[in-house]
């Protein structure tokens, strides 16, 4: 583990007392990117003038055909939100009892279990991709299971045929989390049509955004038909209820803002390959930080940027984290301290821990820093600087 600096020297410390931080407006992780203005507004107004806001609108229709073009599957079932197309695909599935899962990952991973009365079970990950360890996985199979959620943690995929075969072998269900994974590929193949079923977040602070909305995709006809029908109460037409449900359905305007910017998600991907590349420039050479490497031969939206803090570094990362907020520069742990820290995990399964010596590890080392079109010019220098004053350099 780090070995914590007792006073920290950031350039804070270092200024004359008084003076304001390097950055006057926060910098924050998870600042939307906002593509087509013009074409958004001119969609909402189109839909105003319509006086259809949502309940299957014609934009929401678009929306659907351009994700499902864009990754290649058959379905694509629009939501409100990643989460609740996380419930609806957990539960057109038929899962119950436990469901294996990574720890590390947004809480929305486990709770969407959760709330339906099933037990996330989690197994450590790989501390080299930050994704589910299938070794691991195999170990939490229990009689009870039904099935593996994979989560293609910052948009790298997850071990897919190794997850596949386990699932295969036990006969579970297999689906993914691609929250963080829209226009990422595994193999050369767009992520989307793996396992059973994948699903998407298109909230605000993702890469690609419909301010919040979120997706199930899948190839396959049931699953996408039980879907469509458990994200409007269970109608098929009118008065005809044929299947329980909730309200999935996503609203017209969130499907104008998707729409605008599919049209510019190719230089939101490029300036965040710059960025990435920028700050891996900047912060080489300092002892013992690292920021996570996107596999050049797959796509990536380059959107997270990750940095993982060694046992030479002289600062914690908590302490790391401190000195860049010191600045106004706003970074996030995420995903600090795994959903077995978190309630109710934590007091249903105190245990679990037991389980996940590299999921622990590694979420003491990881900071995620501000990515996007909105970066300020000064923020990666800024941040390096930082890095450098506790680094000793
Ligand atoms: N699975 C995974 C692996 C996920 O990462 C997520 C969501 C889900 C499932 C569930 O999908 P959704 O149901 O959310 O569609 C944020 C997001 O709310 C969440 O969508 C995301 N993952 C998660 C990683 O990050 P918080 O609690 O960190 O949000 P918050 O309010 O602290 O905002 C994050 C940062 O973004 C802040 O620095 C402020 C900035 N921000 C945020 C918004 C909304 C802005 O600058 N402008 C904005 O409009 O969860």
């Amino acid at each position: 583990m780090n070995s914590g600096v007792k006073a920290i020297r950031t350039p804070r410390d270092l200024a004359i007392n008084g003076a304001p931080p390097a950055f006057a407006e926060p910098i924050h992780v998870g600042r939307p990117n906002i593509g087509d203005r013009a074409a958004f507004l001119r969609r909402v107004e189109t839909i105003v003038d319509s006086h259809w806001l949502t309940n299957h609108g014609p934009t929401v229709g678009e929306f659907e055909q351009a994700i499902a073009a864009y990754l290649g599957v058959r379905h694509c079932i629009a939501m409100c939100n990643g989460t609740i197309a996380l419930e609806i695909a957990i539960r057109a599935l038929g899962l119950h009892g436990e469901v294996i899962v990574p720890s590390w990952t947004f809480v929305a991973t486990a709770h969407a279990l959760y709330w339906q009365g099933i037990t996330p079970v989690f197994a450590d990950i790989d501390p080299q991709t930050h994704n589910l360890d299938p070794d691991a996985v195999r170990r939490m199979i229990t009689p009870r299971t039904t099935g593996i959620i994979g989560v293609h943690l910052w948009g790298r995929s997850a071990p897919i045929e190794p997850l596949q075969a386990i699932a295969d072998e036990h006969g579970l269900k297999l689906l993914f989390d691609a929250a963080h994974a829209f226009g990422s590929t595994h193999n050369g193949r767009r992520i989307g049509s793996f396992g059973t079923c994948e699903v998407l977040s298109f909230h605000a602070t993702k890469a690609f955004n419909s301010m919040e909305g979120g997706a199930v995709v899948t190839d396959d006809d049931e699953l996408a038909e039980a879907t469509r029908l458990m994200r409007n109460f269970g109608f098929k037409g009118y008065d005809n209820v044929i299947h329980p449900g909730t309200n999935g359905k996503m609203i017209e305007v969130c499907a104008a803002m998707g729409l605008a910017n599919l049209g510019s998600f190719e230089s939101v991907v490029a300036s965040n390959r710059r960025n990435h590349a920028a700050y891996v420039e900047a912060l080489a050479g300092i002892r013992d930080i690292s920021v996570m490497a996107y596999d050049p031969a797959e796509s990536n939206s380059h959107h997270y940027i990750v940095l993982e803090i060694g046992d030479a570094f002289p600062a914690t990362r908590d302490e790391l984290a401190a000195a860049l907020q010191a600045e106004n520069i706003l970074v996030r742990k995420y995903f600090w301290p795994g959903c077995h820290g978190m309630q109710p995990y934590r007091d249903l399964f105190p245990h679990a821990r037991l389980m996940l010596p590299h999921t622990i590890d590694i979420a003491s080392r990881v900071v995620v820093l501000p990515n996007g079109t909105t970066l300020a010019d000064d923020a990666i220098a800024a941040i390096a600087a930082v890095c450098r004053v506790l680094a000793g350099a």
